[in-house]
């Protein structure tokens, strides 16, 4: 997969592009990643990027023709069709279905908006579609960007090991991970449950099932479609309810 990124700050990208995952995906030739600074493609003596408000008001606000020569050669780089992507607070907010139909592309075109805004021609002009990663404010597109590419690299073929991204289709889908212990088996004295030291993996598979449908519940109930859930999936988390109630009432006791 090809990822364009057009912004103002290019050692951003750059610096994630030696980080981790994403990192290794690029050395691996699996994720290719290039910046695009509309600085480079202002015309003026002093490359502005920005200016006032039409309306006034605070702040400054991106102008067109430095972003739309940057996205344009972004465009032109790779014989291959793109969608110009937006990373902004007003558009669709990404979930993990997003980042799935995102990664089947054979390239992204990201645009990153900074200051209060971007000239609403240049969306009309040149943007297909806008991408907000949730409903808080940060300072700019990059680090959204970053969320995007570190998601869809993560789902490029080969970039995780087999039996992480096999998990991935069926598990992660949907519920929230079950707990994990390491080393020791007794910590400040809350102890690993047992089944966890049992060998029994069929065991410790339901126990992992159950715990990551109780705290699904317990923490995400919203995520939780029970019609969907199987039989045997609907019974391990009647039985966690039943133990959580139990201990309620339990603790409920000695509190209350
Ligand atoms: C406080 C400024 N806001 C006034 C209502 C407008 C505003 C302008 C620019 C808010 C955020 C930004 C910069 N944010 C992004 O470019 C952005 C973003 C976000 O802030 N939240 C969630 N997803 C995204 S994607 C891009």
């Amino acid at each position: 997969m090809r990822v364009d990124v057009v912004t103002l700050f290019p050692e951003f990208l750059q610096a994630l592009a030696g980080l981790g995952v994403i990192g290794r995906a690029i050395a691996d030739g699996k994720i290719e990643l290039k910046a695009w600074n509309p600085r480079e493609y202002a015309s003026d003596r002093h490359r502005s990027v920005d200016d006032r408000p039409y309306g006034g008001g605070p702040g400054m606000v991106m102008t067109v023709e430095p972003l739309r020569s940057a996205i344009r050669a972004a465009r032109d780089a790779d014989p291959r069709p793109a969608r110009t992507s937006l990373m902004s607070p007003q558009g669709r907010r990404l979930d993990q279905q997003a980042m799935r139909d995102l990664a089947k592309r054979g390239r992204l075109l990201l645009v990153c908006g900074r200051y209060e805004g971007i000239d609403e021609r240049l969306i009309e002009l040149e943007v297909d579609e806008e991408f907000s990663i949730g409903d808080y404010v940060i300072s700019g597109g990059e680090l959204a960007a970053a969320v995007v590419i570190d998601a869809v690299a993560r789902l490029q073929p080969g970039v995780l090991g087999d039996e992480q991204s096999a998990e991935q289709d069926s598990f992660m889908d949907g519920l929230l991970d079950h707990p994990h212990y390491s080393r020791p088996e007794v910590e400040n004295g809350q102890a690993v449950p047992e089944v966890l030291l049992s060998g029994d993996h069929a065991a410790i598979e339901r126990w992992r099932r159950k715990q990551a449908l109780g705290r699904t519940w317990l923490r995400r109930p919203e995520l939780l479609q029970v019609e969907r859930l199987t039989e045997e999936d609907r019974i391990l988390l009647q039985a966690f309810q039943q133990e959580f109630e139990t201990e309620r009432e339990a603790s409920g006791e000695t509190r209350n």
